[in-house]
């Protein structure tokens, strides 16, 4: 009978194991309002969802998921984010995968090896922020905790305007959305904020300040909604809340109404659980709350994102709602501490920046930031943290490394520049540097310096990686990592997984604009059709942006005209003005000049020239260069073929957030006696509502006059 039992047992969970769950996604074009604000219909839903349905399986199983794409003439992939799988089923195009083509299908077929909250996303151009992303749930064999229900929350940014625009939009120039967000820094912003020292200093250091997110979005979403009811529940009920961030570009500030969150996974994986008042979730992180419902009420979870320009909220319980505390705007004119470096010093608030200080100072902050828990009931032993960071997640044991494993260790230094928007890893974008080549069975240890004023959540494909802290052989294991702005982590993993795999920033335009990488084994090869597909990989190419402006005034004229790839740019300039007067006669006093140059970027600040200019009715051959001074002025030093000597400084001064000045300086020493002016200048008095336009006065050293700006 015993034996009986036993084989019985061993069959079930047998067939238990070989269990296939299939599933079937198809992605079609959709016509969506997910702001209120606008009908689009540029959206891609995945069976007619977005967010794409929620994906169950229990580990052990085998998933067997038919992807079709419907999408008229575009590609299509899927990538299941931190799954551990064979590479062929990783769902990078042209990296690890086939595109599935408009029209066709392709069969992921994987075994289910671990357990946890996961989602998944399209790997393809900016599909994931037009609605591809869905929830991936893995149920584990046997509960580690117990509950009644479960509710997942996929979190999401939504922008009316078509994603494939954002891009081009951002590469015309990254503060493109400065004032869709509201986020202009100014003078009198400064002054008012009583922050003018720190102003000028980051001018001073060329820093700017700090940059919470890139795009202007028009709504933030929870399961594809600002604001709705999760989950309709009675006292006592106990939750898993499955908490997913699948937006593009936004880092979120996760809040419930009620009281402290009671956190018991991160990633995916179950750490010691601990109550956060706040989360900052970076993009592709996900976090696992047990949630109790305490009264007869309806509970809020509220994101609020980073840079403070949206908020949504879902309601767990019912009745009278308890709302979650309200987040303020970002300081923008917050100082920065450079000695913050995340995980490097044993000082464990050391790399709270005054972005989450917020209101608090920073000594006063990170005094009070942990506390013994006082608060609820069963819960006494907790610790309660303020704001939780990966410093605070402790993994349930050891999560060391094989000792004897030889270690390989890299620095990857995470760069980037908002004006052109390019963003790259070791000064180098993916298409100049594909490759990061490891061992099997080496430890494999990578150091991120973040030298940018942006969070960068990190993310490496089919590992877990551990994120070293204090926490020791207890630091926790994650697939994706925050990096905060000037800050600096070290991860870990056992090079285990032969493969290639993608590792890249999880801000998709950064994803997109270069920073990014290829972990390649070397003990792997692609199956020759993937090596084949790899000629094609867009990750190689280095794409070609436009951007356009024009000035008409009563006193001048000016165009300019520019492409740009990441490092070279070849621009086009014209110009004329009225040498002699203010009046209006389109005469010979009209002078025209212009250039056509090539640059190359060799640096943030710093470029190389050759081109034509032409000048004084002679065009003439060209060499300079450029360099951007402190203070954000810059300048330029040009000499033609005719040894005439050329300096240009150009400075803005931002002195609200719709008016500033533009100073514009030339001087070109007479060396034939044929200039008259060595001098040339041009001051502006701007009023500019938008990135589009800009009116007001422009003094050149000839006249004054009234006109226009635009850029396009
Ligand atoms: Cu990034």
């Amino acid at each position: 009978m015993k034996y009986a039992v036993t084989l019985l047992l061993f069959l079930m969970s047998f067939f238990a194991e070989a269990k296939t769950v299939h599933y079937e996604l198809t992605a079609r074009q959709k016509t969506v309002n997910l702001s209120g604000k606008e009908q689009v219909d540029f959206a891609i839903a995945i069976n007619d969802q977005i967010p794409a349905p929620v994906l169950q399986f229990t580990e052990g199983d085998e998933a067997e998921i038919v992807v079709k794409n419907e999408v008229p003439k575009e590609e299509l992939s899927i990538h299941w984010h931190g799954i551990l799988l064979p590479p062929e089923m990783d769902g990078v195009p042209y990296v690890t995968t086939p595109p599935i083509k408009s029209g066709e299908s392709f069969t992921f077929r994987f075994k289910i090896r671990q357990s946890g909250t996961y989602w998944y996303h399209s790997h393809t151009n900016v599909q994931e922020q037009k609605g591809v992303y869905g929830a991936f749930i893995i149920h584990p064999k046997a509960k580690p905790f117990s509950y009644d229900k479960e509710v997942v929350a996929v979190l999401s940014d939504w922008s009316d305007e078509n994603a494939t625009s954002i891009l081009k939009n951002l590469r015309k120039d990254g503060e493109y959305y400065i004032y869709k967000k509201g986020t202009m820094r100014s003078w009198l912003g400064a002054i008012q904020a009583k922050s003018l020292g720190t102003f000028l200093s980051n001018e001073w250091t060329r820093m700017g300040g700090m940059d919470f997110s890139d795009v202007g979005y028009d709504a933030f979403l929870i399961n594809g909604k600002q604001d709705s009811q999760l989950l309709v529940a009675h006292p006592g009920e106990k939750m898993r809340i499955r908490i997913i961030n699948a937006s593009a570009s936004t880092y979120f500030y996760v809040a419930m109404g009620g009281g402290p969150m009671h956190v018991v996974s991160a990633d995916g994986i179950d750490t010691s659980p601990l109550m956060a008042k706040e989360l900052l979730m970076g993009m592709a992180e996900t976090y696992d709350l047990l949630f109790e419902v305490p009264e007869h009420k309806n509970y809020e979870l509220k994101i609020t994102a980073q840079d403070g320009t949206g908020t949504a909220s879902g309601w767990i319980g019912m009745g009278e709602k308890v709302s979650a505390p309200v987040k303020p705007f970002p300081d923008m004119y917050g100082t920065m501490d450079h000695s913050a470096h995340a995980n490097q010093g044993m000082d464990h608030s050391s790399h709270q920046t005054s972005e989450n200080a917020g209101h608090a100072g920073h000594a006063g902050h990170a005094a009070h930031r942990k506390h013994s828990a006082k608060p609820p009931e069963q819960k006494k032993d907790i610790e309660v943290v303020e704001s939780l960071s990966v410093d605070d997640l402790k993994a349930k044991k050891s999560t060391e490394l094989p000792k004897a494993a030889a270690v390989r260790e890299l620095t990857l230094t995470l760069g980037g520049d908002m004006e052109r928007y390019i963003w790259h890893i070791n000064g180098k974008a993916i298409h100049q540097d594909r490759t990061i080549e490891i061992k099997e069975g080496d430890v494999i240890r990578f150091t991120f310096i973040n030298e940018t004023m942006m969070h960068h959540p990190m993310h490496l494909h089919g590992h877990f990686f551990r994120v070293l802290t204090q926490k020791g052989s207890l630091s926790p294991l994650k697939h994706t990592v925050d990096v905060p702005p000037h800050g600096t982590r070290t991860i870990e993993f056992y090079a285990n997984e032969p493969g290639e795999w993608m590792l890249h920033c999880h801000n998709l335009y950064h994803l997109k604009t270069g920073m990014a990488r290829v972990v390649k084994y070397l003990s792997y090869t692609p199956r020759p059709e993937i090596a084949h597909l790899q000629h094609d990989d867009p990750h190689n190419h280095d794409h070609l942006y436009f951007y356009g402006m024009a000035e008409v005034a009563t006193n001048h004229g000016q165009a300019q005209l520019r492409l740009s790839q990441t490092w070279n740019q070849l621009e086009a300039r014209v110009e004329t003005r009225n040498s002699k007067g203010t009046n209006f006669s389109f005469r010979e006093e009209w002078e025209v000049e212009g250039d056509l140059f090539y640059r190359r970027w060799l640096g943030q600040f710093f470029s190389v020239i050759g081109g034509a200019t032409y000048f004084n009715e002679s065009a003439r051959g060209t060499v300079g260069v450029s360099y951007v001074l402190p203070f954000l002025i810059e300048s330029q030093a040009l000499i033609d073929h005719k040894g005439q000597f050329r300096f240009d400084l150009e400075k803005r001064f931002q002195w609200t957030k719709t008016i500033f000045t533009d100073v514009d300086l030339t001087w070109r020493p007479s060396q034939r006696g044929n200039v008259e002016h060595p001098f040339e200048y041009e001051i502006s008095l701007m009023y500019s509502p938008a990135w589009s336009w800009a009116a007001g006065l422009m003094l050149t050293d000839h006249a004054i006059g009234a006109g226009v700006h635009v850029q396009f």
